[in-house]
């Protein structure tokens, strides 16, 4: 597969579905033939975000840097996918100002925060609720949906597989793969 590099950025709540949709996601891709790169917490907040915690400030950071790693993919002609709540409109946007126009596929992970908070495969939610987790996505800290998203998918209503199509189909369609 001959394709140029760019980002698919996943935006959504905690247990919205985001690292299990890149992760299928990408192995679909490489079946295909490309050349990914996922970036998510294991292997960004880990090392070259340990400095950040969850503060307003730190969320901000902490997605400008991912932005930033994202173009130097982008440059390496790597389809990279990004697995970040990125709770705000305003830095995806500037994430997304980063790249030449098409260059940023950013898609909503989209389920209802009850689902979510159902999920809950790490308890955090129940924590959040108990109040031993300040600034907590969904529960006390915001979540801006985006409003043009160029995909958007319901992983309360739609299988992983499902999901992966759409997004697949979407990639073809518009000559990105
Ligand atoms: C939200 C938190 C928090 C707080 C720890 N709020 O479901 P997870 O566990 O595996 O994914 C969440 C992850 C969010 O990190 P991001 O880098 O994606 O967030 S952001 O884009 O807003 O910077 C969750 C865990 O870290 N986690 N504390 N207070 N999620």
């Amino acid at each position: 597969n001959r394709h140029r590099g760019f980002t698919i950025w996943f935006t959504g709540l905690s247990g919205s579905g985001k690292s299990t949709v890149s992760v299928a996601l990408e192995e679909r891709l490489h079946g295909m033939g490309c050349r990914t790169y996922r970036l998510d917490g294991d292997n960004v907040r880990s090392g070259l975000n340990r400095d950040l915690a969850f503060s307003p400030e730190d969320r901000i950071e902490n997605i400008r840097r991912i932005g930033e790693v994202a173009k130097l993919f982008r440059d390496a002609g790597v389809i990279n996918l990004t697995a970040f709540i990125s709770p705000y409109r305003r830095d995806r946007e500037m994430a997304r100002a980063l790249s030449s126009d098409n260059d940023f596929v950013e898609v909503y992970v989209d389920a209802p925060l009850d689902v979510c908070e159902q999920r809950d495969p790490k308890g955090l939610y129940k924590r959040a609720r108990a109040g031993s987790i300040p600034n907590f996505t969904g529960i006390s800290a915001p979540y801006e949906p985006p409003e043009e998203a160029e995909i958007h998918i319901r992983t309360g209503e739609s299988s992983v597989d499902e999901c992966v199509e759409q997004i697949v189909a979407y990639l073809l369609a518009n000559d990105y793969i």
